[in-house]
């Protein structure tokens, strides 16, 4: 059941696309507290409920304890103190065994989520304007809540296949040459590629929908040599345009309002890469129109994929704020100046970007009304995502697109994917890549991923081994750093064959990855899942932050502590590990339910299967058409039988259909062993495992 209450005057965020109608009664369990403008909402925590959502934040995948904020916040330091990153996902789930209650709370202005952390029996969520739409999800379990929320807020965005492959990024690839360098090395060395991002590098002077033909003489034909190599081109778009007269798209949006303003109504100027620059107003059709139709350049150069970024929007500073903090240095010039003035004047440098102040100097345009753009900043990645989107599918109706995104509201997973931002090559980002998995999930953001290896400071070779071992099994995955971090392309290490062996487990898992995030796609469901999710009798699964379920059969575990030579792993029903190390060289060890601990090399990565459950499994290749999807072993641990759907399609076509692409493959044990069949489908069985076999 779900039931909408209205707060204020809400503004038409474009989370949910249909929208059931507003109850007239009071809204049940919260109690409500207004303070001038702002509006909280408490409902009581007893000691063991739980807390869920939130998508992409810092900390755990239980919520509970902290302090929470949407404020789409330009902030490459994901440290544990954090409140918010790039995106606000509003949605939550409260659980304990009297009370099972989902709310989203539609809010794109500021929203305080204190879960626990002011006083631990209570939550409170504060909306700073207090208008507001909430909505309450009541179902039986934490599954079927999600379910529901997920059918609200609509279908999750669908990518290519190719986008499964494995990417390699780098800030700072600044020549054709480079990204040949790049496609070299992976293919001479038979480490799988299917595309490489062109980072603001590739850009003429930071300027959207340019290339330096410098350095760039050819996109197109770049572009063509390197499908040859099964090989895609992934540009990124920022949200500034560049203030400069004669810069085409600056000079058009000039001439059609099409940027945000200021309150005296001249166009609002920030800076960010071109430096001095315009804000396209998203939340305008016409500006979504506009801005969507540059993507057709590209398109028609032979790309097929895209990432937008800066898209908070991120603001360096603003000309007044940075002419007011000279000033303030200025006035000290000379002097003697003291610590406190020291530190002071530091920290005005420091909070020119991204500075509240600016955001409220900022003006949108909503349904024909001018809005202060704070009340709804969390929305503007979100609109250039649609933009981008709609302008793809206008301009190239036939195929899917990738299209990932930094920033995002609830509503832009059905535009496009999201990326987890600037981490840093830290143990502890590895972590945080998984914990948002679930989160991200529930709030309908399937394809995601990290950077990884990290993406600030200088990684280790351990530590990209190791991220790569959880990397082949998130939706986006994408080596990426930032240009002052050290070299981390596969093969810049010793070690560069163990992590191809690792890339190549990718490959072989590629239709079960593909099957299972397209039918969680079409279900409304979540490819990953905290443990809970799946057990939620077993009170010690339900605490596990460190697991997570991947599809209906399979959990993972990965290593996150450096120099640890395995790790300790909780079963909650009897499943058979796989000990991989490459696509052709795995263990096959049934194990019981309960706690194990579990030697994995630094070479070696875990993969869990349920009992009773099979997967499909490839022979591996070195891009994803190449992958045969139709000729594959099964993998598994069988008792009598088991079926596994098997969703599969050509990997472009827009308009899917989840009966039209499944295939059943039953699987059953016979006197002289096991016999498997599907539908136009070449089945091996020699890898699943058979009961004598168990512990
Ligand atoms: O201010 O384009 O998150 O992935 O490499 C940094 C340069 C701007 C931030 C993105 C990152 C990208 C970087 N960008």
């Amino acid at each position: 059941m779900i039931r909408r209450y209205d707060y204020g005057s809400p503004i038409e965020t474009g989370a949910i696309p249909c929208p059931p109608p507003a109850q007239k009664d009071t809204m049940p369990y919260f109690s409500l507290h207004r303070a001038g403008a702002s509006l909280s909402f408490s409902l009581p925590l007893s000691k063991d409920t739980f807390i869920f959502g939130l998508g992409e934040t810092v900390r755990g995948i239980n919520k509970r304890g902290h302090l929470y904020r949407s404020w789409n916040s330009d902030d490459g330091a994901h440290s544990e103190d954090k409140h918010a990153l790039y995106a606000s996902h509003n949605f939550l789930i409260f659980w304990d065994c009297a009370q099972l209650l989902g709310v989203f709370f539609d809010d794109p202005g500021f929203v305080e989520f204190d879960l626990g952390y002011s006083h631990a029996n209570e939550a409170v969520i504060t909306s700073k304007n207090g208008d507001l739409r909430v909505y309450l999800i009541e179902e039986e379990s934490l599954l079927a809540v999600t379910r529901a929320f997920r059918k609200l807020i609509g279908r999750s965005y669908l990518p290519p296949k190719w986008a499964f492959g494995y990417l390699q990024s780098r800030w700072g690839y600044a020549s054709e040459q480079d990204v040949l360098n790049v496609v070299r090395e992976h293919r001479s060395r038979d480490i799988p590629l299917d595309g490489v991002c062109m980072d603001i590098d590739y850009m003429d002077g930071y300027r959207d929908f340019t290339v330096d033909t410098s350095r760039f003489p050819d996109l197109a034909a770049l572009a063509a040599t390197l499908h040859d190599e099964h090989i895609q081109l992934i540009p990124i778009i920022d949200a500034g345009i560049k203030q400069e007269e004669g810069y085409r798209i600056c000079d058009e949006g000039l001439a059609n309002n099409y940027f945000c303003t200021q309150e005296n109504g001249q166009p609002f100027v920030g800076a960010v890469w071109p430096g001095r620059s315009y804000f396209p107003d998203f939340l305008k059709e016409d500006v979504r129109a506009w801005f969507g139709a540059q993507y057709a350049s590209f398109l028609d150069a032979g790309i097929e994929g895209f990432w937008n970024d800066m898209n908070e929007p991120a603001l360096f500073y603003s000309p007044s704020g940075l002419a007011a903090a000279i000033d303030e240095a200025e006035a000290l010039r000379g002097k003697n100046v003291g610590i406190e003035d020291f530190f002071r004047i530091r920290r005005v440098f420091d909070q020119l970007a991204g500075n509240p102040n600016d955001y409220a100097c900022m003006y949108q345009c909503v349904g024909g009304h001018r809005i202060r753009h704070d009340r709804v900043h969390n929305l503007y990645g979100m609109n250039m995502t649609r933009a981008a989107s709609e302008g793809m599918q206008r301009h190239a109706p036939s195929r899917r697109h990738l299209l990932f995104t930094r920033s995002s509201y609830i509503g832009a997973h059905r535009y496009g994917g999201v990326w987890q931002g600037d981490n840093a090559s830290w143990w502890s980002h590895l972590l945080l890549n998984l914990k948002m998995m679930p989160s991200l999930n529930m709030c309908g953001f399937l394809y995601t991923g990290a950077d990884i290896g990290g993406f600030n400071c200088d990684t280790t070779e351990d530590l990209l081994l190791r991220w790569l071992q959880l990397g082949i099994f998130t939706p986006l995955m994408r080596n990426h750093a930032s240009y002052d971090a050290r070299n981390q392309e596969i093969y810049r290490f010793d070690s560069w064959q163990a992590m191809r062996n690792v890339v190549t487990l990718r490959y072989a898992l590629l239709p079960f990855l593909y099957s299972e995030f397209m039918k969680c796609a079409l279900t409304d469901a979540c490819m990953f899942r905290p443990l809970a999710f799946d057990y939620p009798q077993d009170p010690t699964a339900c605490r596990i932050e460190d697991q997570v379920l991947l599809g209906e059969a399979c959990m993972i575990a990965p290593v996150y502590e450096q120099n640890a030579r395995g790790r300790h792993v909780y079963l909650p029903e009897d499943m058979l590990m796989l000990r991989m190390r490459s696509a052709g060289d795995y263990d096959r060890v049934p194990m019981a339910k309960g706690h194990h601990w579990i030697e994995l090399e630094l070479d070696e990565c875990p993969l869990f299967i349920r009992r009773g459950h099979v997967i499909p499994w490839a022979h591996a290749a070195q891009w994803v058409d190449a992958v045969d999807s139709r000729n594959l072993a099964l993998q598994g641990w069988l008792d009598d039988q088991a079926i596994y759907a098997l969703y599969d399609d050509d990997g472009y076509a827009p308009d899917v259909e989840l009966s039209k692409g499944l295939t059943l493959i039953h699987v059953h044990r016979t006197k002289d062993g096991v016999c498997a069949t599907g539908d136009g489908l070449t089945l091996n069985t020699k890898l699943i495992v058979c009961d004598e076999a168990a512990p």
